[in-house]
């Protein structure tokens, strides 16, 4: 098995993109220094009962004042790029108005340091952490936060461009929409169906602004969104189950990629939102500004699902009043999250892809998983789990190559173990392991593996 994964992986072409991954809020730390206001993350935290542990991320990495070290060891890896994530509410404490120059000269130097060391700096504008003020003022459920992200995104953007070419706008609407307003297990916690259909028409609607402004300043830019996305597969034959299947990759995938890449949303997702007395809120012009072209599609995976529409009670419309939706487990090994390891759900995706949307080039923006990892013990960590999901995914992407998806390059998540959100410091996706009590970092086997695979795959 593994020989067959590495076959395919060196099969991968030398100019493929290799990279490390993080966000802002999951490793800076450092939440109020040098001005930085408030996000609904810091907000969430203090929410008892949100965050396993009673984490946050006050301190998380101490990346903020770890930077310079940090991007040592990113270079000792080997990589050609590193993905991280520009924290708002360091550059617009409140959300709006001019910039604050002590939280845009973090990344000033960060993209130096990058630079001096032969890394490619990929910027993504938004991970999540949005001002609190903004959410005060409604949120991305308020069609104004669309134009204050454009805002803000040119902030960054004219401080970084003479050095930053590739750009993300943001990093997995779905789950700002999803997960933050309507099942409410991330920030801001708002439990609305209708205000997250809302958020996901402001989220790509200040991607467009964004990226139109952008473009406009410097057409040689690259330019992408990113989204997690996986492979709905229906549990049985059943119409109820293809029927859920098809709803599940309606909000899921269609309802992001179709008004990106081709103008318009999907007839079903709004006779579906129809149904459930919602409605998107386009106005005129909204979709020419969400299908402003893009160079590339950031593509996060972690795991696929199969869909039933059928519940225990063998019902087709739950308590609700909506149509059942229900994951059913395809009995696979699991990781620390519980997400099942389906490496073929990643090569269907990302061929899929390349035949409903071609054109657009893909970079796997995250791939990776958490695993319950030894404490590091004479500098070594084991962890041939994590070792095996990345070839075995690696592969995949490779496989998906040979049957023609233009897939570019491929960012581990993560470079360290960080803060997993609603599941706190518990859950470990790093490849280099903190201790969280000293903040040493130590390369576990898999970023050794990782970089003796790049050295291998690039013949150098
Ligand atoms: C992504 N889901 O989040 C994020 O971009 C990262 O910040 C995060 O650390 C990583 O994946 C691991 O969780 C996701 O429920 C959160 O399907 C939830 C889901 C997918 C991705």
């Amino acid at each position: 098995e593994a020989a067959a994964e590495a076959d395919l992986i060196s099969g991968l072409p030398a100019s493929f993109r290799w990279g490390v991954a993080t966000s802002a809020y999951q490793i800076e730390g450092a939440t109020t220094a040098d001005g930085r206001g408030q996000s609904i993350w810091d907000t969430y935290c203090r929410v008892p009962g949100m965050v396993d542990g009673g984490d946050n991320g006050d301190v998380a990495c101490d990346h903020y004042h770890r930077m310079p070290a940090d991007v040592e060891l990113i270079s000792s890896l080997g990589v050609d790029a590193y993905r991280f994530s520009v924290a708002w509410p360091r550059i617009q404490p409140d959300g709006r108005g001019p910039g604050n120059a002590a939280g845009l000269g973090f990344y000033d130097r960060l993209v130096d340091e990058l630079l001096a060391r032969g890394v490619d700096p990929w910027v993504t504008l938004y991970h999540w952490d949005l001002p609190q003020r903004l959410e005060d003022a409604g949120g991305w459920p308020a069609r104004d936060t669309a134009y204050r992200f454009a805002d803000y995104a040119m902030l960054v953007f004219d401080a970084l461009r003479d050095r930053v070419s590739t750009w993300t706008t943001l990093n997995e609407p779905w789950c700002s929409a999803m997960l933050g307003y309507y099942e409410g297990r991330q920030a801001p916690g708002r439990q609305d169906f209708g205000d997250a259909i809302h958020a996901v028409h402001h989220l790509l609607l200040g991607h467009g602004l964004a990226a139109g402004r952008m473009r406009a300043a410097e057409p040689s830019i690259q330019l992408g969104i990113t989204l997690n996305m996986g492979t709905s597969t229906p549990a049985t034959d059943s119409e109820a189950d293809r029927e859920a299947t098809r709803r599940a990759d309606g909000l899921g995938v269609r309802i992001y990629l179709d008004p990106l890449l081709r103008k318009r949303y999907p007839e079903d997702v709004v006779a579906d939102l129809a149904a459930r007395g919602v409605r998107l809120p386009v106005l005129d012009g909204d979709l020419e500004i969400i299908g402003e072209p893009i160079d590339v599609l950031g593509v996060n995976y972690y795991s696929s699902h199969q869909v039933s529409g059928v519940d225990d009670q063998g019902r087709t419309v739950g308590d609700d009043g909506n149509p059942v939706e229900t994951i059913v487990p395809m009995g696979r090994p699991v990781t620390a999250m519980d997400w099942e390891i389906v490496p073929e759900g990643f090569t269907e995706l990302l061929v899929r892809l390349s035949r409903d949307y071609p054109g657009t080039p893909m970079v796997i923006t995250e791939n990776g998983a958490a695993f319950d990892d030894t404490a590091a013990t004479d500098g070594v960590v084991a962890d041939a789990d994590r070792q095996a999901y990345l070839s075995a995914h690696l592969a995949a992407v490779a496989a998906a190559r040979q049957r023609g998806a233009d897939v570019r390059g491929y960012f581990a998540w993560s470079l360290m173990d960080n803060f997993e959100w609603s599941y706190g410091y518990a859950k470990r996706f790093g490849l280099v392991h903190v201790d969280y009590e000293t903040q040493v970092r130590t390369p576990k086997q898999s970023a050794l593996w990782y970089r003796d695979t790049i050295r291998r795959v690039r013949g150098s």
